[in-house]
C-alpha cells in the first residue's frame, strides 16, 4: 500500500487522487497533519507496519516564504520529517518519492538554465533543507539501498489545492482572481522569470519515476525536470487572451529576492533519458486548461 504524507497540500490533493485512480483507492492512505505528524517517528513505523505500507510519497514540509519566516521550525520539519521517512524505510524496505525543488539552486547561477550537476548553494530556509535532504537521499541509497527517488520541482500551478506558501504561488492565486475579479496584485515584478510546471505534469513525473526500473536510474540526489519558463508579465498576456479585460498589478514583497536566487530553468536531460520525463503542458495549453475548468 501507499503512504502519501502532507496529503492536502498542493501537490498532495492532485496526487492523491492520481494514485487513488491509478492503483484503486484502497491501496492509498493520504494523511496530512492531523492523520499523521511526520515528526512522530513511532506513530510513523506504527502506521506503516499496521496499514502494511510499501511505498511512501513524502510531501510533508514547509514551502519558501513560510519557512523564511520561521527558519528553525521549517529546518526540523522539512529535515526530520525526511529522516524518520528515510529511516522507516530502512528497517522496512520501502520505496520513497521525496519531491526537491530549483530551491536547491542560489543566486549564484544568475538567470541561467542549471545543469543537473550545476553547484547547489541555496539561498533560503527551504533551498538548504531540498539541498540537505537530497544528499541524505543519497545517502541512505548508497549506504543502506533505500529506494528514494526525487525530482527537482520547478513552481507548480495548480487550481484545485490552494498554493501552499511558496514564492511561486502568484501562477495559482491569479487565476480564482483572474475570473472574479479580472484583477491581480502580483508580489513579484513583472519581468521575473520562473521555471513553471502545471501539476498535471508535476504528478505524472512523481508516478513514472516511482514506476521506473531502477537500473538505469544514475542521479539519487534529484533529478531535475522542466516544462516551461516565464515572468508575471507574461503570465498576464497569456491570461488576457481569454479574458481581455484581466489587469495585473505589480507591488513586489520579500519574495522578489528570493525570486531573484533562483534560476531560469534547469537542463533535464537525465530524467528525459533515464526514465523517459517528457511534459505535456507549455504556458498557453496551461491557462487554457485552467480559465476552462474554473469557468465551467
Ligand atoms: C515554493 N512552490 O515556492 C514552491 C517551490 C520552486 C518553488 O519549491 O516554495
Amino acid at each position: 500500500k501507499i503512504l502519501i504524507t502532507g496529503a492536502k497540500g498542493q501537490i498532495g490533493t492532485e496526487l492523491t487522487v492520481a494514485l487513488q485512480e491509478r492503483y484503486g483507492a484502497d491501496q492509498v492512505i493520504a494523511t496530512d497533519i492531523r492523520e499523521l505528524d511526520v515528526l512522530d517517528k513511532t506513530a510513523l513505523m506504527a502506521l506503516v507496519q499496521k496499514e502494511k505500507i510499501t511505498e511512501i510519497y513524502h510531501l510533508a514540509a514547509a514551502l519558501s516564504a513560510v519557512a523564511e519566516k520561521q527558519p528553525l521550525r521549517a529546518w526540523e520539519l522539512n529535515m526530520q520529517g525526511l529522516l524518520n521517512v528515510l529511516d522507516a524505510a530502512k528497517i522496512d524496505n520501502l520505496k520513497v518519492f521525496w519531491p526537491s525543488s530549483i530551491a536547491v539552486f542560489g543566486d549564484h547561477v544568475g538567470k541561467a538554465v542549471c545543469s543537473q550537476h550545476s553547484v547547489t548553494q541555496p539561498k533560503t530556509v527551504y533551498g538548504i533543507s531540498k539541498a540537505a535532504g537530497e544528499n541524505w537521499c543519497k545517502y541512505y541509497f548508497e549506504q543502506y539501498g533505500v529506494d528514494v527517488r526525487s525530482v527537482r520541482y520547478p513552481g507548480l500551478i495548480s487550481y484545485t489545492a490552494k498554493a501552499g506558501g511558496g514564492t511561486t504561488d502568484y501562477a495559482v492565486e491569479v487565476f480564482p482572481a483572474a475570473i472574479e475579479k479580472r484583477a491581480y496584485t502580483c508580489y513579484l515584478k513583472p519581468h521575473t522569470p520562473l521555471p513553471m510546471m502545471y501539476m498535471a505534469d508535476a504528478v505524472q513525473a512523481a508516478i513514472s519515476l516511482m514506476e521506473a526500473p531502477a537500473d538505469p536510474l544514475t542521479i539519487r540526489t534529484s533529478y531535475n525536470i522542466a516544462a516551461m519558463s516565464f515572468n508575471p508579465s507574461q503570465l498576464e498576456k497569456a491570461i488576457q487572451a481569454h479574458l481581455p479585460a484581466f489587469k495585473m498589478a505589480y507591488r513586489p514583497d520579500f519574495r522578489q529576492v528570493i525570486a531573484e536566487s533562483w534560476p531560469f530553468g534547469l537542463d533535464d536531460r537525465h530524467a528525459r533519458h533515464e526514465w523517459g520525463w517528457q511534459p505535456g503542458y507549455d504556458l498557453e495549453k496551461t491557462v487554457e486548461e485552467i480559465i476552462h475548468q474554473l469557468s465551467r
